[in-house]
């Protein structure tokens, strides 16, 4: 009687136990997100068509920033550290804001003695590893500002990724 229930005992816990240990789990991402931020900027008109790249002697965000405001209207930019601390690789593949009319994942490369941004398709954040998107690095470029966005503002960002859930954020405006 007793050896019994011993026995329907251990089939129990091993079944809690299968499940304890995810067997059949998949590996999952954990998108850890840091110090959001989103450069500050007014809504100009456009400019006449100049050339469009400019030299990055100093500021390579402000390059990009006027580069854009003669091409695309009024720019800004939205950075932060994003850290994947789960077991299975993940990439920032897109965003969303209300403020722009467009938003793209944006990387900046030297071409000659300019540097220059190129759009790409996603930005990977391998498992445990991370991205930083900084000033004259990746970014998330914010193209068509419907208004200004002045210090002391918020943006409200919705990140996708390949894997994780998307994620609603809020980066505070600053200068750079
Ligand atoms: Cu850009």
């Amino acid at each position: 009687m007793m050896s019994r229930f011993i026995a329907v005992l251990s089939v129990l816990l091993s079944i809690l136990a299968l499940g304890a240990c995810g067997v059949t789990a998949e590996p999952t991402s954990a998108i850890m997100i840091s110090d959001p931020w989103v450069r500050a900027a007014v809504v100009v008109d456009a400019m006449p068509e100049e050339p469009t790249a400019m030299s990055m002697s100093q500021d390579g965000a402000m390059a990009d920033e006027m580069d854009h405001n003669n091409a695309m209207g009024s720019t800004s930019a939205a950075y932060m550290t994003l850290r994947n601390t789960g077991d299975a690789d993940d990439a920032l593949i897109g965003a969303t804001t209300d403020v722009a009319a467009t938003v793209e994942l944006h990387t900046v490369e030297r071409d000659g003695d300019v540097m220059r941004m190129r759009p790409i398709k996603q930005i990977d954040l391998p498992s445990n590893g991370s991205a930083e998107l900084k000033p004259g690095d990746y970014h998330i470029m914010l193209i068509g500002l419907k208004q200004d966005l002045q210090t002391g503002d918020s943006v409200t960002l919705t990140l996708t990724f390949q894997n994780a859930a998307p994620m609603t954020i809020s980066a505070a405006v600053h200068q750079p």
